[in-house]
């Protein structure tokens, strides 16, 4: 059966990244949905509000004082989920296995994408965006130098949906000891397809997606933004540098200047979709900084939106997701051919 076909039945579909199956069920999409309506956010943000606690000059939660910064600021989360100066303990209570536990050292820091309270990635400049980019690239060797360090997770987290405390643009960077899950899980898939296929799984896949053209999203010389095969959110986007690159302290100058086109062109589609300021949770995946080579691991980003069919209905994972597996109506390629409708012109930057 081809593509077309089975995405007139149920069937489900395999992520090879984390070695799981979602389902996906076409024919659902005409259900009735009476359940939770959510409130579109209104975008009314001033560029500088005094009870901001990432905006220049301002008290932060902590007692800190922000620097009257003009570009970006990086601090350490003055709430941060990791310290750097724990002893090392391990325990297995009752010597069975069952109570597992471990310290974990690290830090936290909070990055502040611009001055502007009111600006968003899809809303900043390309060049702002590609000096957000060099500080990542700066704070993943800085912190990847650290002997302690294995891994190095920089996320973002926008807009109420999703649990985000301030409509100050801005990101978190996580650095610890250990490679927590989700990454250990990929680099486990990326070893084993390399040594089954001798060749890098992401870099095979993105091959393959641009013959295939169908989950396309956008793309630029140095990126690919797809809506994966193997999507479990309605419109999740996969980005996958087009070279074999490991991780964001690898970037040159060129694909940095790349990556923030990009950047800003999904998140620009994103917004256009419901003509909102678009949730989701996005983060990078690269190699770690554990002292190993990694030559499998190809550096990628997934972004994660909760909105399933207009600003105020989004996807619940609850029930068979929780307990089976996840499972998804809509179908990736037709997620993409709505991504890839909308415009790269931001809905509030029109005349
Ligand atoms: P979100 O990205 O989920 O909004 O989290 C913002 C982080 O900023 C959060 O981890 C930190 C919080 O601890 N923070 C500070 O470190 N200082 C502050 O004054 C406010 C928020
Ligand atoms: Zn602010």
């Amino acid at each position: 059966m081809e593509l077309q076909d089975i995405n007139k039945v149920p069937h489900r579909r395999f992520n090879p990244l984390t070695r799981e199956w979602v389902l996906v069920s076409p024919h659902r999409t005409q259900r009735p949905w009476q359940g939770q309506v959510e409130r579109a956010a209104v975008s009314s943000a001033p560029k500088y509000d005094p009870n901001c606690y990432l905006c220049p000059g301002n008290a932060r939660a902590g007692g800190a004082r922000n620097p009257p910064y003009s570009s970006t600021l990086v601090f350490t989360n003055d709430f941060a989920a990791l310290r750097p100066d724990i002893p090392h303990a391990r325990n297995d209570e009752g010597g069975r296995e069952l109570f597992i536990s471990e310290t974990e050292a690290g830090t936290c820091r909070v990055v502040c994408f611009s001055p502007r309270h009111d600006l968003t990635l899809s809303r900043m400049k390309v060049d702002d965006i590609a000096t957000v980019i060099d500080v990542w690239r700066r704070e993943c060797e800085e912190l990847g130098s650290l002997p302690y360090i294995s891994y190095v997770q920089v996320f973002e987290n926008r807009g109420e949906m999703m649990g985000c405390s301030n409509p100050h643009p801005h990101c978190q960077i996580w650095a610890n000891q250990t490679i927590p899950n989700e990454p250990r899980q990929e680099q486990d898939s990326q070893t084993a397809h390399a040594k089954k296929h001798d060749a890098c799984l992401l870099c095979s896949y993105a091959e393959l997606e641009r013959k295939a053209e169908v989950r396309i999203v956008c793309e630029n010389h140095f990126f690919l933004a797809v809506v994966p095969f193997w999507a479990v959110w309605p419109f999740e986007i996969l980005l996958i540098s087009e070279g074999h690159v490991r991780d964001l302290r690898s970037l040159d100058d060129g694909m940095r200047m790349g990556l923030a086109d990009i950047l800003k062109r999904i998140t620009t589609r994103y917004d256009n979709l419901f003509q909102i300021s678009f949730p989701y949770s996005m983060g990078f995946h690269q190699a770690p900084v554990d002292g190993e080579p990694h030559p499998d691991w190809h550096l990628h980003a997934h972004f994660y939106p909760p909105l399933l069919r207009s600003a105020t209905v989004r996807k619940f994972m609850v029930g068979y997701e929780m307990l089976a597996s996840p499972q998804r109506d809509i179908t990736p390629e037709l997620a993409a051919s709505r991504l890839r409708q909308t415009s790269e012109v931001h809905y509030l930057d029109r005349t």
